[in-house]
């Protein structure tokens, strides 16, 4: 087996993204007359919940308030998210998000070997697009062999779905390959695809269960080169019990 590319999650893992998401979605419940603000407590217990629509319908579901009031605040998900999204990515744009330590320094050192690149993201398409742009330029995009995101339409993270998606379109085989995640979630749908995976967790995840992660680093800044990550990598295929 050898390294033969890299997929990437994008919120929490590429940038630390999950502020701004709150701050839209709070934006977005605004510009519809909702009196719901999520603050950073809540938003860290709905953060569990992957996917902004199925977070915006979990949370309605806890409401206590009659079936018949949920059922038309549900109907509203699809445009309530879609204003968030709008607002998400016009805070993108302005500038508000800077990607993770490392992580240009790791995209630009795998682009030089020749590593397939891709995404596996529970986010909206625009948002990616968005940020990569804004981040890395307009041709970002094309450095990816494939932009595997919320919209796709298969079962979202913790579910493994989408980075057995990503796996088929690349045509590697899972161990040829590592995974770069944030949350238990993320870490989850990796493992489950087979996946060695690298966990950089943020303040909104630094309490989940990480401990199945191959590799845990507070960023890529230090030792997220790819010279140590496949260091890693090649030890845990020789001995897979010491990274079981
Ligand atoms: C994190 C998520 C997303 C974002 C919000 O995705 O679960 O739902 O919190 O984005 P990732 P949307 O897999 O990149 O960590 O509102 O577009 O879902
Ligand atoms: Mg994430």
């Amino acid at each position: 087996m050898t390294l033969r590319g890299l997929i990437f999650d994008v919120d929490g893992t590429l940038a630390d993204t999950e502020e701004v998401h709150r701050q839209a979605f709070n934006a977005a419940f605004a510009a519809e007359g909702l009196p719901w603000a999520w603050d950073q407590r809540a938003y860290r217990d709905l953060l569990k919940v992957t996917g902004g629509q199925e977070r915006i319908a979990h949370f309605i579901d806890a409401l206590e308030i009659p079936a018949s009031e949920k059922s038309k605040f549900v109907a509203r998900v699809p445009v309530i998210h879609a204003n968030k999204t709008q607002f998400y990515t016009n805070m993108v744009v302005a500038g508000g998000i800077n990607l993770r330590p490392g992580i240009a320094a790791l995209l630009e050192e795998a682009r030089n070997a020749d590593l397939a690149l891709a995404i596996a993201t529970t986010t909206s398409g625009p948002n990616v697009e968005a940020l990569l742009q804004r981040t890395l330029g307009p041709r970002a995009l094309r450095w990816f062999g494939m932009i595997a995101t919320g919209d796709l339409g298969v079962a979202k993270k913790p579910a493994p779905d989408i980075y057995l998606h990503v796996l088929d379109r690349l045509g590697l085989p899972p161990q040829d390959v590592i995974a770069f995640e944030d949350s238990a979630n993320g870490l989850m749908a990796a493992k489950q695809a087979g996946l060695f995976t690298v966990v950089t967790p943020t303040q909104w995840t630094e309490d989940e269960d990480l401990s199945a992660a191959d590799v845990i680093l507070a960023d890529l800044g230090d030792n997220g080169n790819l010279s140590f990550l496949s260091s890693q990598y090649s030890r845990a295929l020789k001995s897979p019990r010491e990274f079981a």
